[in-house]
């Protein structure tokens, strides 16, 4: 099924608007709107002061802010966010555009969810309740300090976690605050990888030596040198909003004369809608067919790159084996079908499984064998599901098949390239660290249940070979996981209520979320507009830079800063002075720019910068073209897998698979050593099946919210209500029409929402966009919010352990009135 191509020249009209005018538009009319409250009534003249502050959330950019205050009736208020003034419309120079969220970051600052006090639960009721009592930093910062060295006396640092979350993530200061706190007062269980590409980052290790990304070419680059731009999974539109990212170059990508983009999605996602010349739309977790059904076409066509797999990996074919394995286990064979399945895997097997036709296949591989350089790039939707690793290396092969990795114009098959900042955090004091162990970042459910049976092959515990001890003490600090972003929300509920599991639950956030709900004591951060910080970009291509964030006004309420917070948690425990080495947190700011001055070339001074707010830079090295070394000399610049090459075959993951076991093992649990298709649970196979939960449902990264932030303000809400997408020939089916209210259940749970019907999403697939805040009526059992997570399942994926969020069958009804 592929969508011919709209003009170029139609959608980019269409792209102008978006990208530009639709942000402004919407900050301008939600000001106008406000003319009557006191905040906006002094009119767009006057402010006493404007100060560069940022929107830090997780969203893929970042984005700075001139914000204005005014005095109003003997208090500062903000009263107007500005966007960036800097730059100009060129590509390297371009102005760092705030999206609408970020635009509306006066709403959350005075949002009535703001967190106003400490607060710990009140005595004698259960966690979860909901009944609170106030109480005076004096005393939350005594309760947190007593309950830590209890935890540490009777179960020891492994007892104690600081939980993933990324809502201060891209902040010098704030996000490290916690971490350092911890090591500092006797040690931490960590996590590795991240809820945003766990399985990439996992596979990534065995296929190209490193845990991590290993991204690909830049949209610079592509525009500069590619033919062919293929983004698989991949989002930029939607998931990189800033006018500073990839928004804008995979923008101006499209625009370039000569260069074809092919988008492959499930959706047809704003990227597929604006930039996309063809529009692929698979099966989810179908990518790793897809790839077998292509690269039979290469073989068939001989338009593989025999050279490059020869000289540049293992395990393509048979005359390139690590040693020691049986024969007929290399990738040809596999596609050969002279492997264990013994099917060959042509476009006729692979359309079966993936819903792509045998045609569109064919043309799509001779295109791609045909065409030189292509950049491929993925996002990270095909390995947010089950045996998502698999999908991932897939991609990766497919580049490496094309013998496209490390010259300009190609690319490796990660997502798009950028230049990383070169700035200064917040030292974590991680060498203080008094263990060693770690768990995936998704396993801390698992460790309160049974951390002390958690073991290294089978819940790929890291550092050590089993946990001591299960979690007893648990932070969530600017991370709405426990009751939104993790799976299976109400399961999770449950086994948070538990109070003889876990002991104490510190939430610390500036807007009270429906994960407050679930803690012992709650403290309230100040939002970035009230604190100083530092802030890096992210993913924004090969132009990177650095934002100035100066306090606007004084925390609100009895909100203080994280850190603050922290020296004072740190003063009851007694080593105040090892945590704040002396410094306040304007010192700390100072200091750090300081440091970042060292290598970031003519930063300015400290007080030239608060006036000046952003400083743009970029990579000595020019565009970024992965892997450009080792593709000039691999004997010189070895990869950091067990044959410095690219490992197409893993022997390590093979003898894995041998010793690896599976707690609750489900269909597709095992360790792939070929990055294959894999038959998983609630895949592609079990929907097209037809059985009780036929649709294949997502949540996709949505442009009303960064995840669940932002997502309870009304402007938000009003601008980008929350709604199922599901496709019209499947609405028709079931009597659906647009706007009905419908809902979309399974054995996880039931949530009730308005329907989008389009045909902008393939038959038998869904999307509930991830963020909305859980609104569940007990009574019923069913959420009214429209939370993906009632719905998604708690099984990680096999090797990485990490969530597979995107894996999930349903079933979708109207609701009768
Ligand atoms: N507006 C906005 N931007 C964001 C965020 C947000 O919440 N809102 N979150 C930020 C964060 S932290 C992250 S990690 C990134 C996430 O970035 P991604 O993980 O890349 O985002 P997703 O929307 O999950 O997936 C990208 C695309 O993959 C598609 N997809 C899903 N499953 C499959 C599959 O099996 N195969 C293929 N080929 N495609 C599939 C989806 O339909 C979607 O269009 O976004 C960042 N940017
Ligand atoms: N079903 C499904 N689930 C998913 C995903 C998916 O694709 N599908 N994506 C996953 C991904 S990629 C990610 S990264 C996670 C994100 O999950 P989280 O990291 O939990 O991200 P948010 O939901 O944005 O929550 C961030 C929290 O930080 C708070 N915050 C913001 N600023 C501050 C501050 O200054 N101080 C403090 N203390 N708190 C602050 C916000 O109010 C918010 O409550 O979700 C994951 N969950
Ligand atoms: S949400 Fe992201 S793109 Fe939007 S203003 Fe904030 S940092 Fe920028
Ligand atoms: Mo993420």
């Amino acid at each position: 099924m592929s969508v011919g191509a709209m003009s170029r020249r139609t959608f980019n009209k269409w792209a102008g608007a978006v990208a530009g005018t639709t942000a402004l538009v919407g900050a301008a009319g939600w000001e106008s709107r406000h003319a009557a409250t006191p905040a906006a009534a002094d009119g767009l003249a006057s402010a006493d002061r404007t100060v560069w502050n940022a929107c830090i959330v997780n969203c893929g950019s970042r984005c700075p802010l001139r914000v204005q205050v005014k005095s109003v009736d003997g208090e500062d208020r903000v009263v107007r966010l500005l966007p960036d003034n800097t730059g100009d419309d060129e590509l390297m120079t371009r102005n760092i555009k705030a999206c609408v969220r970020g635009r509306n970051m006066r709403e959350r600052l005075y949002s009535p969810d703001r967190i106003k006090y400490p607060m710990k639960r009140k005595e004698g009721t259960k966690r979860g309740d909901g009944e609170w009592e106030q109480i005076s930093w004096d005393e939350a910062a005594t309760l947190f300090a007593e309950k830590l060295k209890g935890v540490y006396e009777k179960y020891g640092p492994e007892a104690v976690h600081r939980m993933y979350g990324s809502g201060t993530w891209n902040s010098h200061i704030n996000y490290k605050v916690m971490w350092r706190l911890l090591n500092a007062a006797g040690g931490q269980l960590m996590y590795y990888g991240n809820y945003s590409f766990s399985q990439l980052h996992t596979a990534n290790k065995y296929h190209y030596g490193e845990y991590g990304e290993s991204p690909s070419n830049s949209f610079e680059d592509s525009i500069e040198n590619s033919k062919l731009l293929v983004l698989w999974g991949n989002n930029p539109q939607e998931t990189r909003m800033s006018g500073g990212g990839a928004l804008f170059t995979s923008l101006a990508a499209s625009r370039k004369e000569g260069l074809k983009i092919i988008v492959i999605d499930p959706i047809h996602s704003d990227t597929a809608a604006l930039l996309a010349d063809e529009w692929i739309a698979l099966r989810p977790g179908s990518d790793a067919a897809l790839v077998a059904g292509i690269v039979h076409v290469l073989l068939e066509n001989d338009l593989h790159d025999q050279k490059f797999l020869d000289k540049y990996c293992v395990g393509f074919d048979e005359k390139h084996m690590p040693d020691g394995v049986p024969k007929n286990l290399s990738y040809r064979s596999y596609i050969e079908g002279k492997g264990a399945d013994g099917v060959e895997k042509t476009p006729e097997w692979a359309a079966e499984i993936t819903g792509v036709p045998a045609d569109t296949i064919r043309e799509l591989a001779l295109e791609l064998g045909n065409t030189s350089p292509v950049n491929i790039t993925q996002g990270w939707g095909l390995q947010r599901q089950a045996n998502g690793e698999a999908n991932c290396r897939a991609v990766y092969t497919l580049a490496a098949v094309l013998g496209q990795i490390g010259i300009p114009g190609g690319g490796n098959g990660g997502r798009d390239g950028y230049f990383w900042p070169l700035s200064e955090s917040l030292p974590d004091l991680a060498d203080d660290n008094t263990t060693e162990a770690q768990i995936s970042c998704f396993g801390w459910l698992d460790a309160i249940q049974f951390g002390s049976t958690m073991t290294e092959t089978q819940d790929g515990i890291r550092g050590v070979e089993k946990l001591s001890t299960d979690l007893k003490f648990l932070v969530a600090m600017g991370s709405n996981v426990l009751q939104s972003q993790h799976a299976d929300v109400q399961q999770v509920r449950e086994i948070l209520k538990d109070e003889s599991k876990l002991e104490f639950l510190v939430y610390i956030d500036n807007q009270f979320t429906r994960s407050a709900e679930m803690a012992d004591l709650v403290l309230p951060d100040c939002t970035q507009f009230e604190r100083w910080d530092l802030v890096p970009s992210e993913y924004t291509g090969d132009m990177t830079y650095l934002l100035m964030c100066e306090p606007a006004v004084e925390p609100l309420y009895e909100s203080m800063s994280g850190y603050d917070m922290c020296a004072l948690i740190a003063d009851k425990l007694g080593i105040k002075d090892k945590y704040t080495e002396g410094r306040s947190l304007q010192e700390w700011t100072e200091h750090l720019y300081e440091l970042s001055r060292e290598s970031i070339p003519d930063l300015p001074s400290f007080e030239e910068f608060r006036k000046q707010g952003v400083h743009r830079y970029y990579s000595p090295d020019g565009l970024t073209v992965s892997m450009k070394d080792f593709r000039k000399d691999p004997k010189a610049n070895k990869l950091e897998t067990p044959s410095g090459l690219i490992e197409i075959f893993s022997k390590d993951l093979y003898e894995m698979d041998k010793t690896w076991t599976f707690r609750n093992k489900r269909k597709g649990d095992r360790i792939a050593a070929l990055p294959e298709f894999i038959d998983t649970w609630e895949g592609p196979l079990e929907a097209s099946a037809g059985g009780k939960y036929p649709i294949q449902l997502i949540g996709h990264h949505f442009k009303g919210r960064t995840h669940s932030t932002y997502a309870n303000l009304p402007h938000s809400k009003a601008l980008h209500p929350q709604v199922l997408w599901i496709n019209s020939s499947d609405a028709a089916e079931r009597g659906i029409k647009h706007g009905d209210m419908v809902e979309v259940f399974n054995d996880r749970g039931r949530v009730h929402i308005p329907a989008r019907v389009t045909p902008r999403i393939r038959p038998g697939v869904a999307s509930l966009p991830q963020g909305a805040w859980f609104n569940f009526e007990e009574k019923k059992g069913i959420d009214t919010g429209g939370a993906v997570n009632t719905l998604s399942s708690l099984h990680p994926a096999p090797l990485a352990k990490g969530g597979a969020q995107h894996t999930s069958l349903a079933q979708i009804k109207k609701v009768e009135d």
